[in-house]
């Protein structure tokens, strides 16, 4: 199964920002109704980064989006404290997102997930920063990997991100994504692989015509997850297509359906 995260409900998003400032819990409420009704499996929370003012805000959209859907959470903060509070608040078993091995989030995060049941995003990011070649995000996902294993956490919870690169910083970006991916299953058959679809466009015209032919460039490497705007009709159509031709729909039913209710739209 592929696992579709909405990234709508983020306050980096001004929209979102603005909603959060004036508590216009509509706006969220409508967010987390579109995306659940788009087939979002998980929904991505982020409260931005008002100065003492993010676990508040947090909470406020938790309350707030699990009063309209039932939809499981995906909860998005670099900040462990913010994680652990906002954990305590959902009602089905969430996504967190995210842990790293960077030193103020991998202990942290590993002291707190012990025997908790949720499942993890899992970022290829240690104190050196961001891993620019395939071997390097191989070796950070094995180091992910040892520590969550190492505390009970099995495989088939853990959701590597190997953090996409813009294409206008690195022209090898793409390629070393592919090549990551194809690595890190390989050598650890049975983890999930997700990410951000947007980071790979930054800097360039057309976003999101780029955003989306990354999508089935990724899952033929195997990657089996992704932050996406499930409102993106496009995108979703490029998803059941994708899965389609990758053999992840029995009889082509999933797309023969969609194609009868009108829905693919490329
Ligand atoms: N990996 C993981 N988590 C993540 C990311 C990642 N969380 C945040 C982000 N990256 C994914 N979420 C979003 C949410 C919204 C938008 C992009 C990514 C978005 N961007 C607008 C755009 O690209 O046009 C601009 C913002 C706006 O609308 O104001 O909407 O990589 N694990």
């Amino acid at each position: 199964m592929f696992t579709i995260i909405g990234e709508r409900i983020n306050a980096t998003r001004s929209s979102i920002m603005d909603a959060v400032e004036k508590r216009d819990s509509e706006t969220i409420r409508q967010e987390a109704i579109r995306q659940t009704e788009a087939g979002a499996d998980y929904l991505d929370v982020n409260s931005g980064s008002r100065p003492g003012q993010i676990g508040q805000d947090m909470a406020w959209l938790i309350e707030v989006v699990q009063e309209a859907v039932a939809t499981p959470l995906c909860l998005d903060s670099p900040d462990p404290a913010v994680l652990e509070e906002a954990y305590q608040q959902v009602k089905a078993k969430p996504l967190i997102n995210s842990i790293s091995l960077e030193s103020n989030r991998f202990q942290p995060l590993l002291s707190f997930l012990k025997g908790k049941d949720c499942s993890i995003i899992a970022l290829c990011l240690d104190d050196q920063g961001l891993p620019k070649t395939a071997p390097e995000i191989i070796d950070r996902a094995g180091a992910l990997i040892e520590g969550l294993e190492g505390i009970g956490f099995d495989r088939a919870r853990i959701h590597l991100d190997p953090l996409i690169q813009p294409v206008a910083v690195d022209v090898n970006a793409g390629l070393n994504a592919v090549w990551a991916i194809q690595g890190i299953l390989k050598k650890y058959p049975g983890v999930h692989i997700t990410c951000g679809l947007s980071n790979i466009s930054f800097g360039l015209p057309l976003r999101r015509s780029i955003n989306r032919i990354l999508l089935p460039i990724l899952m033929t490497a195997g990657l089996d997850g992704a932050i996406l705007d499930p409102l993106d009709g496009k995108i979703m159509s490029i998803l059941t297509i994708s899965k389609m031709i990758l053999g992840q729909d029995r009889f082509c039913r999933q797309y023969t359906q969609a194609a009868r209710a009108g829905v693919i739209s490329l």
